[in-house]
């Protein structure tokens, strides 16, 4: 009750919470990036700009309330972790279909990888929160989403629209991004391996759990974001030079 002026208070030693606090701050500042420099790019790259401050906004806003809801009850605040996640992975997707699109991606190719985003997302909220002692099944049949944009990304569709581009700087922020979704989305399966009858449980710390998610969507949000920033400003450069 002491905490109505939401004076937050942040013990020493509380490294989730003071990842909570971190995360908050660099989503806003990333946001803040994003949204000034899409004056400093032409045309379709504005909306890229857009959707990537989107995402870094929204996550902003949810790790606002999951810090306080950490402070308050030193539990994880699984439902805004997931309300953030269903809402930026989407985006994410959204990302690649627009950097794809002026080479012909498909409304199909982006549903798809939406399809199979909401999918990994909602079998891994069941996991983690009604299904908890079945984790691993669920884990399981999450991974199976991944799997499919994995697959897209480095071998499908998406993939083979990037290779017959002929265009270097895309093929390069393409790979960079391919790359986030094998090393930096694969951050999220560790964290959810340390709860009940995961195969990290008791290897790690029960609220390490917070901290790789943390760790990941700063990595990720912000990282895929510089990546269409720099595809952004290079084509600019490039198209100048023409
Ligand atoms: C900004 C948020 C991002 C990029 C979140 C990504 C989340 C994942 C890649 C989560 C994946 C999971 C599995 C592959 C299996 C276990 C359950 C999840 C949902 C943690």
């Amino acid at each position: 009750m002491e905490n109505l002026l939401l004076t937050a208070t942040l013990e020493s030693g509380d490294y989730v919470g003071f990842t909570f606090f971190i995360g908050s701050m660099a989503m806003l500042a990333a946001t803040v990036f994003f949204f000034l420099e899409m004056k400093s790019v032409s045309g379709k790259w504005r909306t890229s700009l857009l959707v990537s401050g989107l995402i870094t906004l929204i996550a902003a806003v949810h790790y606002y309330y999951m810090r306080d809801f950490w402070v308050e009850n030193k539990t994880s605040p699984t439902e805004f972790r997931y309300i953030d996640w269903i809402l930026t992975v989407p985006l994410m997707c959204v990302e690649f279909y627009l950097i794809l699109k002026s080479f012909g991606a498909k409304k199909s190719l982006l549903w798809k990888m939406i399809f199979y985003s909401v999918w990994m997302l909602v079998t891994g909220y069941l996991g983690e929160t009604v299904y908890r002692e079945s984790s691993a099944i669920w884990g399981a049949i999450s991974s199976l989403g991944y799997l499919g944009i994995f697959y897209e990304v480095w071998f499908g569709s998406a993939k083979r629209l990037s290779k017959n581009s002929n265009n270097p700087t895309l093929q390069k922020a393409f790979n960079s991004l391919a790359w986030f979704i094998f090393a930096g989305w694969a951050i999220y399966p560790i964290g959810y391996m340390t709860i009940e009858g995961g195969l990290l449980h008791g290897v790690l710390p029960s609220e390490s759990m917070d901290i790789i998610y943390n760790i990941g969507d700063a990595i990720n949000k912000i990282g895929f974001g510089l990546v269409i920033y720099s595809l952004a400003i290079n084509s600019k450069k490039e198209e100048a030079s023409v």
